[in-house]
């Protein structure tokens, strides 16, 4: 699979379409959700051209990985969910319902999520 530059995480990087900036630096941009699942429901991208968690650990340099969990972690730090606690999702593939082909870390927070699936 190829990255598609036209999906909708694309023109957010690129400033084609607005989004509800929660954090942004040189390795990554977070916004809320637009349909959210919890409270809070946050999305971590990062800056690159990466489908899925796969495509990005195997391709992208060690300092964009790193600095892309960093700035996980703070994101969920800065939403004052941390203590509470959270629950990340990267969904990868037709099985996992990823609708946005580009990879992206859901932060669901601010209630008892219960089990992990459907
Ligand atoms: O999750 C894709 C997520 O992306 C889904 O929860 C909706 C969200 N989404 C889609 N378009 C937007 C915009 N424009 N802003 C914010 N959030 C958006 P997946 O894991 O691919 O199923």
């Amino acid at each position: 699979m190829t990255y598609d530059p036209e999906n909708i995480f694309a023109k957010i990087l690129r400033g084609e379409i607005p989004c509800n900036k929660i954090y942004e630096d040189e390795f990554s941009l977070a916004f809320h959700d637009i349909n959210p699942q919890a409270p809070v429901h946050a999305l971590v991208i990062p800056k690159g051209e990466y489908i899925s968690m796969a495509d990005f650990t195997r391709n992208a340099p060690a300092e964009l990985i790193a600095g892309f969990m960093r700035a996980v972690g703070k994101v969920a730090d800065d939403l004052g969910v941390t203590d509470a606690g959270y629950r990340t999702i990267a969904n990868a593939g037709p099985n996992s319902h990823q609708e946005v082909p580009h990879l992206h870390i859901h932060i669901l927070a601010g209630r008892p999520l219960g089990p992990m699936l459907d």
